[in-house]
């Protein structure tokens, strides 16, 4: 049987790496093979890389059952509806069938470590969102306590971080503060049991959504794509750190002098390769479980 393009599906949204597609009531989250560096989408794909986060996330989202509500519905493709059937062979494991959220306009991100367009802003302000934070702290240098630095969306695509006060006026302060919480409870849970296991989250985003009128975490969670691993072996605060899961293809554009202009350059298959093997390493590492391929 010939493999149906998912491009006959409606889209309901479209990332750099995953899409959403519209499916009766529902939704289709679609996680590609596609990889991103320095702001670019690569022209080379890392096979498997999409059903490594769509399972890292599934993991997650049951190590927080008990915590928060999740937009899953399913992610057993003999499970969704006849209209996908013809679709399985290319969604099996990389896809999940998800509740249809109102969607809060607000990122929800928890940093525990000082690193990105936080300690960017911590030089310039010595706070971050508005947090004042103590002098002296180091680029990647472990925060006191997590903070919780939510976003906005711009057009380019970069995160504007905002104020809390912002987002009370976005999302009303009950759901602000409730969002704060969850964000930072779930971090603290998830860079706990991380760390437990050599991997270092320093900071993550999450996406929430109201369902049924409850608060519903939604999109990828706790994944290389939405958040930074740094492998914890490594760890110097001070400096810009290693990426668990990206530093073969950094290391690799930066040796070739790439002027990080497109086009992007397409990747040698012995990156592409050790690239594969960290992600399925980081899945292993964290669930204790082999990946479904
Ligand atoms: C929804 N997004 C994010 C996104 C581009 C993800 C819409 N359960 C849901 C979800 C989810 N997840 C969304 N909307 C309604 N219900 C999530 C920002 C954007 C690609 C993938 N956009």
């Amino acid at each position: 049987m010939t493999q149906s393009e998912l491009s006959a599906l409606t889209l309901h949204a479209r990332g750099k790496v995953r899409d959403i597609y519209a499916v009766g009531d529902d939704l289709l989250f679609v996680a590609s093979d596609r990889i991103s560096a320095f702001d670019h989408i690569l022209p080379t794909e890392i096979p498997d890389k999409g059903k490594v986060l769509t399972q890292l996330s599934l993991f997650w989202f049951d190590f927080l059952r008990d915590v928060v509500s999740n937009h899953v519905i399913t992610a057993r493709v003999e499970q969704y509806p006849e209209s996908l059937r013809d679709f399985a062979g290319q969604l099996r494991g990389r896809s999940m069938l998800v509740r249809r959220a109102n969607m809060f306009p607000v990122e929800c991100v928890a940093r525990g470590y000082l690193s990105g367009s936080g300690w960017k802003e911590y030089q310039r302000a010595q706070s971050i969102c508005g947090i004042r934070l103590p002098a002296g702290l180091r680029e990647s240098g472990r925060l006191p306590e997590p903070i919780f630095t939510p976003a906005t969306k711009s057009t380019t695509g970069h995160d504007i971080n905002i104020p809390f006060g912002e987002m009370v006026r976005l999302v009303g302060r009950d759901s602000a503060e409730k969002l704060r919480d969850l964000t930072l409870r779930i971090y603290s849970l998830a860079a706990e049991h991380a760390r437990n296991r050599g991997i270092i989250i320093a900071d993550t985003k999450f996406e929430f959504g109201s369902v049924d009128c409850n608060i519903t975490l939604a999109d990828e969670v706790l994944t290389p794509d939405s958040s930074r691993f740094w492998p914890a072996e490594s760890y110097r605060p001070g400096g810009a750190q290693l990426s668990y899961d990206k530093q073969f293809v950094r290391d690799y554009l930066e040796s070739i002098h790439w002027d990080k202009n497109p086009p992007a350059p397409a990747l040698p298959e012995e990156i592409v390769h050790k690239t594969r093997e960290k992600y399925i390493q980081a899945f292993r590492q964290l669930s204790g479980k082999e990946l479904e391929i």
